[in-house]
């Protein structure tokens, strides 16, 4: 029925099914697959061997032809569930549908066993995990490179209506997916001193004595690609000290001291930063950083040599090409010079050619605080040598900077202005005391491409961020519109819709090609195919209607129209925003009589997202949240027209059962601030109404699904400038004056923790409403207007809603890593003969 391959062969059923409990038995220990915790872990590991099949043949196939390799460098992975991609990549979902019906037990239920793999905070590490999905399927020939964290995206929970964070421990009953790689460690140094050293050949050399030293451990998950045999890998890397105790202090009793170099050493890849807008300037996250690309790189140049030799470093770049995922990897500008150079004694202008030719950088966001900046002095203590060699680098760069300006800049101090400006090292314009690695200009300068996430960002990177420097290399700055897979986000998680789809389309060939998709759109009215869709998304609603059932105790009406955002919480999404607008919503039912609240749309608002723990502000909004969410949904006047529920711990799997569920979801964030946006493709795709701002993809959403099916509204990136200027004479609506007088007065209780909200956004002295939420609100409530008004066509809303996922054919990773070979990488595919 699917064009998917077995790629190990067919097994019978019984065979699978013995297979689980012999998993089960001999791995765990117990007799009978009774809970559906068993049921995971029997299948899981079953399935594991069928995937290390696939990983090894893929990998003997890419030994023999030696093609060149993507190496995708990322601090995050945010992978969520592997069982049901795994079995639906491989083609095995027959197999082990029905073998664990024999066992009394459903596939859907068993899979929520597993605990997701939270080793990312959002969009960045989502888009990660995405295009190795892409790469496999599209037979490249590339890996992932990134940390194991022992915990994760921290778990939220609520408590009284405040988040509360909770350590994500996802690794206590083993992880099936991962191989320890016990051959596979690299030596990773830390701080010490760099001494210069006289060859025999008269060659001046540096020696790096690090004061400490840590091992990176490798573990790699095989990464299954759909209806191809190749599945490929993502290496990522466990930080083990180098003896298992200090044995001097061991032996003099002391076994505090005695552990203390183990804890050191653990503590590198213990826990994600649960931060994704203001980086903290934290040692240990520099440490993380520069762990993670060390044993990368040495891992890469170690399989380089072994086929190449240590004599043709300058085929190095028909070899291998990685990818820089935000400045996170950036330190890799400095080890790869570092290898090249310090280890393997390449002259500095070589080795400088062949890093330049392999690195390439993309950038996921334009708030210039979200920018990477490490103090100078942190650097050098940490990092010796990569300080004396990003130093090196500099000189270079502001020389070459200073002829190359010679005559548009003629007069000096314009020139060293200009110059000042394009330096990796600066000043912090917060302390002249100190000075910075500015780590994105590093990473544009050690790049041959840099790349924006979307239309709208990459301009933006190239007129704003980074005009300067594409003014002087404008070839190398490129746009990679995200995407998202369409395995995991249409046909795993909304299988009824996948199959509705490939009914009408005659094929499930659209899986992998989505352009597919666009034959959709000759449907789009025909009232027949409506309804099946329509029956499709109601059923989805439903099982959404459980989950918030679950959590709140309270039932939703599934008629009413399913209103969603979800996302990270921050100030420039503006969650606050919508909030605004939920509460005037209420206001208007309150003012209305029985009578007139009959003709009102009923609709269910959720909102869901983790703010970083620091982020006080962001802690604020959800408060707002959940306090507005209990006094509407208690008001026994408008209950039947309007709730408002927060969904805690927001995560890959909570978003594949909300997406599908969704009819209208919120992308609105102020113009020009959100980099892309993903979770907009995931809604589309799954046949969700958007309303949104002219940002980030939206833009490109509206432009394949027809702008007159987006509710769109409010100020242009191109005006923030001048609004921001003008705000404190910006008169704001009554409207809003009325609500922001509620929140102060306490209508929704807590009215000293709401306080500083109401100062963020209206009090000119304390706060300066920096993300315009006064100006778009009036704009804001007439699309919602327009909303309601569309939603009661319900045959007009089914035909947007089909016409967002006929649009959808852009939005696949496929086409965007596509792109991203042919334009960046210059990596064709490598198939693996198929299974026997
Ligand atoms: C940095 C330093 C220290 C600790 C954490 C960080 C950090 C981690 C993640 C900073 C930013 C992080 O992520 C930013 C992010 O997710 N950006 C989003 O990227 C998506 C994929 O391109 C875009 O779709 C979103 O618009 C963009 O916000």
């Amino acid at each position: 029925k699917t064009a998917a391959i077995n790629k190990s062969g067919t097994s019978s059923v019984p065979a699978t099914t013995k297979d689980i409990e012999n998993k089960l038995r001999y791995l765990f220990g117990r007799n009978e697959v009774s809970t559906p915790n068993d049921a995971y872990q029997g299948t899981a590991w079953s399935v594991r061997e069928r995937l290390i099949d696939a990983f090894n043949k893929t990998h003997e196939h890419w030994k023999k032809e030696d093609p060149k390799f993507i190496y995708y460098l990322s601090a995050e992975f945010l992978m969520g569930r592997s069982l049901t991609n795994t079995v639906f990549n491989l083609g095995l979902q027959g197999d082990y549908a029905t073998a664990l019906k024999e066992l009394g037990q459903k596939m859907e239920q068993v899979a929520e066993a597993e605990r997701d793999a939270a080793l990312g905070n959002g969009g960045l590490g989502r888009l990660a995990a995405c295009f190795l999905d892409s790469m496999a399927t599209l037979d490249l020939p590339g890996w992932g490179y990134g940390i194991r964290y022992k915990y994760g995206m921290f778990k939220q929970a609520l408590k009284d209506g405040y988040q509360q964070e909770l350590p994500d421990i996802w690794l206590t009953s083993g992880n099936p997916w991962e191989v320890r790689r016990d051959d596979v460690r690299h030596m990773v140094g830390f701080g010490g001193r760099v001494e210069r050293r006289r060859e025999a050949g008269g060659r001046e050399v540096a020696v790096w004595t690090p004061a400490e030293q840590v091992i990176a451990q490798a573990y790699d998950n095989p990464i299954p690609g759909y209806s191809t045999p190749t599945t490929s890998n993502l290496r990522l890397w466990d930080a083990l000290p180098l003896s298992e105790f200090d044995l001097a202090a061991f032996n003099a009793g002391d076994y505090d001291r005695a552990m203390l170099a183990r804890e050191r050493a653990e503590a590198i890849s213990a826990v994600l930063y649960p931060n994704d807008s203001t980086p903290e300037g934290k040692e240990l996250r520099l440490k993380q950083q520069y762990f993670f690309v060390c044993a990368s790189l040495q891992d890469v140049l170690s399989r380089f040599k072994a086929t190449h030799g240590s004599a043709r470093w300058d085929l190095l770049p028909s070899k291998a090409v990685f990818q820089l995922n935000d400045t996170h990897p950036t330190i890799a500008v400095a080890e790869l010079m570092r290898l090249l150079v310090d280890v393997e004694g390449l002259e500095w202008d070589e080795a400088w050619g062949i890093t330049t030719k392999c690195l390439n950088y993309t950038n996921h966001t334009v708030m210039p605080e979200a920018l990477e900046k490490w103090p100078v002095k942190v650097m050098a203590k940490m990092l010796p040598r990569h300080m004396e060699i990003i130093e090196v680098i500099n000189e270079g760069w502001t020389q070459w900077l200073s002829a190359h300006l010679a005559s548009e800049l003629p007069a000096p101090e314009e020139r060293a202005k200009r110059i000042a400006a394009m330096s990796i090292i600066h000043e912090n314009p917060w302390n002249k005391e100190e000075m910075l690695v500015n780590m994105a200009y590093l990473a544009v300068v050690g790049s041959s491409a840099v790349n924006g996430v979307a239309a709208i960002h990459s301009n933006i990177v190239k007129d704003e961020i980074f005009n300067d420097f594409y003014k002087i290399f404008p070839s190398k700055f490129q746009n990679k519109t995200n995407g998202v897979t369409p395995r995991r986000w249409l046909a795993w998680c909304n299988p009824e819709l996948a199959d509705l789809i490939t009914q009408q389309l005659g094929s499930d060939a659209w899986i992998n090609d989505t352009e597919q998709l666009t034959a959709l759109r000759t449907h789009a009215s025909d009232p027949a195919f409506q309804q099946r869709w329509a029956a499709v998304k109601s059923a989805k609603k439903e099982r959404l209607a459980g989950l918030i059932k679950r959590v709140w105790g309270e039932e939703v009406n599934t008629a009413a129209l399913f209103d969603i955002q979800i996302k990270r919480i921050h100030e420039y999404k503006r969650q606050y925003l919508n909030v605004l607008s939920i509460i005037w919503r209420y206001k208007q039912l309150k003012r209305m009589s029985p009578q007139q609240r009959l003709q009102a749309v009923p609709r269910v608002c959720v909102i869901g997202g983790k703010a970083a723990s620091a982020y006080d502000m962001a802690k604020r909004i959800i408060r707002l949240v959940t306090a507005v969410g209990s006094v509407i949904n208690a008001d026994p006047d408008t209950r039947d027209y309007l709730r408002l529920y927060f969904l805690p711990d927001y995560n890959v799997s909570l978003a594949e059962t909300i997406i599908p569920a969704a009819e209208l979801s919120q992308h609105i964030s102020t113009a020009g601030t959100e980099a892309s946006g993903t979770s907009n493709m995931k809604f589309a795709l799954n046949g969700c109404l958007i309303i949104g701002t002219w940002d980030g993809a939206n833009i490109e959403i509206a432009e394949e699904t027809g702008v007159e099916n987006v509710f769109v509204f409010g100020v242009r990136a191109e005006d923030i400038n001048g609004l921001r200027k003008e705000r404190k004479n910006f008169k704001t609506d009554p409207r809003w004056d009325e609500i922001m007088r509620d929140i102060e007065g306490g209508m929704f209780g807590d009215k000293e923790y709401f306080k500083p909200l109401v100062d963020s956004v209206n009090n000119m002295k304390v706060g300066n409403d920096w993300f315009l939420l006064a100006n778009d609100f009036a704009a804001y409530l007439d699309a919602q207007q327009q909303v309601d008004e569309c939603y009661r066509d319900q045959a007009e809303w089914l035909r947007r809603s089909i016409m967002y996922t006929a649009g959808s054919g852009k939005f696949s990773s496929d086409r965007t890593i596509r792109q991203y070979a042919e334009d960046i990488w210059h990596v064709g595919p490598c198939r693996p003969p198929p299974a026997a």
